[in-house]
């Protein structure tokens, strides 16, 4: 079996291999024993005088199998089966039929020659997993393109199109037709022709200056990950020291990192994420093909969705009750596709394609032949409802129904209406055409079929689908509660809104607790709270209650947790909110930065627990993918879940 992993095939003297390891071609501890194998058996080969090596499918090589992370690393070694092709007589010339990432752009680049075809790509992905390239990227690319750019490429994880790496000189061709006749033709050309290696390839030290700046300007776009420095380390070493000096601080560092807690975080969030798009419950099942969809509200959240469907192709209609609140709606939209024009996410071209794909109308009628209606409305019962019920009227049985609804109950949103199989809840996160979570929560009487259509949707979109049980708050904004709970509770114990929101801060979110509610406001969940206890609800005054019966709503108000001078953003601390504070806190120890962060996630962990356990969430990591992709939890920390049972680990094993 191991034998087909690379198939040889000889075409007078030209030697082809073709790697077939689906899904992506990693190369695996036994596709790494078969390639040392066959590079030793064509070496001797007097027969051979080039060989070809190309893969099967759509990826050339998707790098080293993540999978194997988790385990000592095992002989023979990647940058060493590079070494032995690097060290060849003979050229070997890389044919990319796709992608060529980590371990297999680093392979690409220990070959003599590279030819992509027109839709390859190569590119070095390691630090988003929290690791350096560890087979020689760091090495070969800045010889093979110069440092600066090899710099940004590795640094960034950035991937160089067919063109671009013509270009930057690291393909030797872009085939023009078939590439695999295209590669055996130019192996013919060659002669036996080999080029200066990568590793006689001088490079300039260009000076402290250019490497404290560098490293500075990398550091704060990692937030946090170490590995985009360690990759800018390995790669000044080799500059300093030489080629071989730096191969041996790559695979150092590498090797470190791969044992890190930060790379398990983001290996652990990759297979997350790919698993979230293909739940095993659905598997089979086809969703409904999409073309045209209706979104109802043209505020901050409807704008935003309809941006995101408009941006993946769909044609949208937006509508609104009047013609100026359609006015203002179809205004956020553009401003979107301006703002990504602006970032680079698109051209002018593009951002005119998709307003072109975005029709408004004033009133539901025009969202009868939609295949999908996602209702955006303030969040009210009675208003959605009645929305519901219009379109019960004007949609086919076979529409798909959806609520954005964050706090109510999407049961009693649709209760007693027809064709019940068809109602979701699809619940987005503001800004919608920016934020990757998708929380779908399907009701009791949702059809498998419609769920389904949720999570291709939500690929589509380009987002990380959750799916939720029908719990007050779903996922995140219950865990959210929690959390805030959480942190009044610290205030409470004498804890200052700035040094949680530094804690916060310094673990890696972008946003402590309160300074999140000052933009928010805090009136709306002071609402919520007066509305419970209205009902009877026994919930003591908190401070929050005592800020907003102040006046105190947050940035809208001039304050909140935070004071702000007129037209500022900055949070200074406020004596006014403290003397509000101070008689509820307790006196006694306060606690510390490190413990205000522990307590604080841990509260979200037990709460995600929570939720597991009472079968609202399908996994504790689609909790982590919950807080990553909707809450800024930090990436490299791999989400509440897998931060506490980590942590768990190492207390019990004394690390
Ligand atoms: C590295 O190379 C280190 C070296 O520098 C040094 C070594 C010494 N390993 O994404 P998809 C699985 S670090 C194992 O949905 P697509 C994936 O889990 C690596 N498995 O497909 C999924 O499994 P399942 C650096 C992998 O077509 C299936 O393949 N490389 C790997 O949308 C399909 O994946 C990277 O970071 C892997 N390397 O996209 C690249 N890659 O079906 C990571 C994928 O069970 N990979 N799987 O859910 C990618 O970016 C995308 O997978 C790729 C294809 C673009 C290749």
């Amino acid at each position: 079996m191991t034998n087909d992993l690379i198939r040889r095939s000889d075409f007078d003297g030209i030697a082809l291999l073709t790697l077939a390891n689906p899904p992506v071609n990693a190369l695996g501890l036994a596709v790494r024993q078969r390639l040392t194998a066959l590079t030793a058996e064509l070496e001797a080969d007097e027969s051979v005088r080039a060989v070809v090596l190309t893969a099967e499918g759509r990826v050339f090589v998707g790098g080293a199998d993540i999978a194997e992370f988790d385990r000592p690393p095992e002989a023979p070694h990647l940058p060493d089966v590079i070494a032995a092709i690097e060290a060849s007589r003979k050229p070997w010339i890389a044919a990319l039929n796709g992608a060529a990432l980590g371990g297999g752009a680093e392979l690409a680049l220990g070959c003599h020659y590279r030819i992509f075809a027109d839709t390859a790509r190569l590119g070095l992905p390691e630090t988003s997993l929290g690791l350096i390239p560890g087979a020689g990227g760091t090495q070969r690319l800045p010889r093979r393109i110069g440092l600066a750019p090899a710099i940004e490429v590795i640094t960034a994880g950035r991937t160089l199109s067919a063109a671009e790496a013509r270009e930057a000189g690291l393909a030797d061709r872009i085939a023009a037709g078939e590439l695999i006749p295209e590669a055996l033709a130019f192996a013919r050309t060659l002669d036996g022709a080999l080029p200066r290696p990568a590793s006689a390839a001088p490079l300039a030290d260009p000076g402290h200056a250019f490497w404290d700046e560098a490293r500075a300007r990398i550091a704060r776009a990692a937030r946090g990950n170490p590995a985009p420095t360690a990759a800018l380390e390995a790669i000044r070493a080799g500059v300093a020291e030489g080629f071989a000096a730096g191969l041996r601080a790559e695979r150092e560092t590498f090797l470190r990192l791969r044992a890190s807690d930060e790379a398990a975080a983001l290996r652990h969030l990759f297979f997350a994420e790919r698993a979230a798009l293909r739940p095993a419950a659905l598997r089979g099942i086809e969703p409904v093909p999409l073309t045209r969809a209706g979104v109802i509200g043209g505020g901050t959240m409807g704008s935003g969705i309809a941006a995101a469907l408009a941006a993946a192709g769909l044609e949208v209609r937006l509508t609104e009750t009047g013609p100026e609140a359609l006015a203002a709606g179809l205004e956020r939209v553009e401003a979107i596709f301006e703002a990504q024009v602006k970032r680079g996410l698109t051209d002018r071209a593009g951002a005119t394609e998709r307003m072109a794909r975005v029709t408004g109308t004033v009133g539901l009628g025009a969202l009868a032949d939609c295949d999908l209606v996602i209702e955006a409305v303030f969040e009210d019962l009675a208003v959605k409802r009645r929305v519901f019920e219009e379109l019960v009227r004007l949609c086919g049985p076979e529409a798909i129904l959806a609520t954005n609804t964050s706090y109510l109950d999407p049961e009693r949103i649709v209760e007693g209406l027809p064709h019940p199989h068809r109602f979701i809840a699809l619940h987005f996160f503001s800004p919608a055409q920016v934020m990757k979570l998708l929380e779908i929560v399907p009701l009791a009487a949702t059809a498998p079929r419609i769920l389904a259509t949720g999570v291709a949707l939500a690929a589509r979109l380009g987002k990380i689908p959750v799916q939720a049980g029908n719990g007050e708050g779903f996922i995140g904004n219950r865990i959210l509660k929690r959390y805030r709970a959480e942190a009044e509770a610290l205030l409470l114990a004498g804890a200052t809104p700035t040094e949680i929101d530094e804690a916060m801060r310094a673990f890696g979110l972008g946003m402590g607790p309160f300074e999140m509610q000052d933009m928010a406001g805090l009136d709306i969940a002071f609402r919520a709270r007066e509305a419970a206890r209205a009902l009877g609800q026994d919930l003591p005054e908190g401070p929050g209650d005592r800020l907003v019966r102040a006046g105190r709503l947050g940035r809208k108000s001039g304050g909140g947790w935070y004071d702000y001078a007129p037209g500022s953003r900055l949070p200074q601390p406020s004596p006014e909110a403290a003397a509000l504070i101070a008689p509820l806190v307790t006196p006694g120890a306060r606690p510390s930065g490190t413990e205000i962060a522990d307590r604080l996630i841990a509260a979200m962990a037990e709460e995600g627990q929570r939720i597991c356990d009472e079968g609202l969430a399908q996994s504790p990591s689609d909790i982590d993918l919950v807080e990553v992709h909707g809450y800024g939890f930090p990436r490299h920390k791999g989400g509440p879940m897998f931060h506490a049972a980590r942590k768990t680990r190492s207390r019990t094993s004394g690390a």
